[in-house]
């Protein structure tokens, strides 16, 4: 049986993981619109992970008699001034992610929670992996600055992401399913 704190807590996580899952697809549509495809492919692959991060603490909710209560998602950006600004928002946004972590981890800790310690352990590493990842290619992107070449490499390479399988949102699964 999980705690109030915590299970109010939790739903706040679940809403923090949906809204990441929005905002990146909000990217995706921005990449395609600048024929970025690579870039949106890497950020459908996010998404998608996104989806999986709040499901997690979803079926934790569940499997500790836990109700889960869905809430209003807020209104997100769908336009960005450039590629690089977009970049840095996802570093960003991850940056926060990781400080709702570390709250949700402390409130586990004060209600002596030690029965989610594994599930937010696995959060945290997944958020040194986020923040390295978001902020490496904001990074590169600042690098690249003006030159399309650079930009162009940087697109193709991003299209190599390999994507999660039985994705719903896989392109080839997608369009398999007709
Ligand atoms: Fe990006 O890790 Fe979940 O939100």
């Amino acid at each position: 049986m999980i705690g109030e704190r915590l299970l109010k807590a939790m739903n706040d996580q679940i809403k923090n993981e949906l809204e990441s899952y929005y905002l990146y697809l909000s990217m995706v549509a921005f990449f395609h619109s600048r024929n970025l495809d690579g870039m949106a492919h890497w950020m459908r692959c996010q998404a998608h992970e996104e989806q999986i991060h709040a499901m997690k603490l979803f079926d934790h909710v569940i499997d500790r008699s836990g109700k889960v209560e869905l809430q209003n998602l807020a209104q997100l950006k769908t336009d960005w001034s450039s590629p690089l600004e977009a970049w840095q928002d996802a570093y960003q946004h991850e940056q926060l992610i990781s400080g709702n972590i570390n709250d949700l981890t402390h409130i586990a800790r004060e209600e002596k929670d030690y029965t989610s310690e594994p599930l937010l352990a696995w959060f945290s590493n997944e958020q040194i992996e986020e923040e390295a990842s978001t902020g490496k290619i904001a990074a590169e992107m600042e690098m690249v600055g003006d030159a399309k070449t650079g930009l162009l490499i940087l697109d193709r390479e991003l299209a190599a992401r390999v994507f999660p399988a039985g994705s719903p949102l896989d392109p080839v699964a997608y369009s398999q399913a007709g």
